[in-house]
């Protein structure tokens, strides 16, 4: 039974390593949204050598930003898919464009953004290695993988980028915050920012399951079709 509950949607915004993916499967799991993860999205493209996955895996790897016309053709047809049911998007939209592309096609119920102090993003993004063939990512102290420097897929070598080496970091995190500037103020000009800060995951999440709980008090009846990824 769809489309009985109010649908819901959401977007998760935050520097890398801030946490998004590991809120958005919590929020995915408490309150029963479909999960999609722009990240995931790329990684499962560049796995399958489509032509975007080809097309993005420089970008990926080097953690820049993938061009806006090719994020938006990956991600529109998915929300399309998912038209009827309630939703979290974990990492898009970045720019202006991508939230003005979303913005024309879909109101957005509520933006989650994630303050992490760059100190704090700096230690755990240091510790950040990858698996070059698929975009897997691993961390050294949190997720390791299962055999020191070996992807647990295939077994292939991990290497560390050089953009996750501390200088290049700080200059990424800057540019971070430039890009998201103006997709923070749009959204706060339209009254559905909440702005979360802390250095710690499980500090901010009850503030976060507390405010989702008190704007979606039942689950959506399309709930146990979660498919994160
Ligand atoms: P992604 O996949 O969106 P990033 O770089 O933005 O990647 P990432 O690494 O996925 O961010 P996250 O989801 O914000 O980070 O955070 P996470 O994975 O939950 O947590 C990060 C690490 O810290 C994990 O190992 C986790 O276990 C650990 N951790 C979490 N909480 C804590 C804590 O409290 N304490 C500690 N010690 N550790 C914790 O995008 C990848 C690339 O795709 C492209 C870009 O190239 C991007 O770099 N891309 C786009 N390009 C253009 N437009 C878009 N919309 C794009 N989306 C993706
Ligand atoms: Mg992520």
């Amino acid at each position: 039974m769809k489309n009985m509950a109010k649908l819901f949607r959401a977007a998760i915004m935050g520097p890398p390593g801030s946490g998004k993916g590991t809120i958005s499967e919590r929020i995915a799991q408490s309150f029963g949204l479909q999960y999609l993860s722009s990240g995931h999205f790329l990684r499962e493209s560049i796995a399958a050598k489509t032509e975007a996955g080809v097309q993005v895996k420089t970008y990926v790897e080097r953690g820049m930003l993938v061009p806006d016309h090719v994020m938006t053709r990956l991600m529109m047809p998915r929300l399309e898919q998912l038209s009827g049911q309630s939703w979290l998007l974990d990492g898009f939209p970045r720019t202006l464009t991508q939230a003005q592309t979303l913005n024309s096609l879909y109101q957005l119920d509520m933006v989650i953004s994630l303050n992490i102090p760059f100190e704090t993003l700096k230690d755990r993004l240091s510790d950040r290695w990858i698996h070059p063939g698929s975009g897997r990512v691993y961390n050294m102290g949190y997720n390791p993988p299962r055999v020191q420097g070996k992807d647990d897929v295939t077994g292939q070598p991990l290497i560390q980028h050089d953009d996750d080496k501390p200088e290049a970091l700080m200059a990424r995190l800057r540019h971070y915050k430039d890009v998201a500037k103006p997709v923070i103020d749009l959204y706060k000009s339209q009254g559905i920012l909440h702005s979360f800060s802390g250095t710690e995951t499980d500090r901010i999440w009850p503030y976060i399951n507390s405010l989702l709980s008190s704007k979606m008090p039942t689950k959506p009846l399309d709930a146990c079709q979660s498919q994160s990824p």
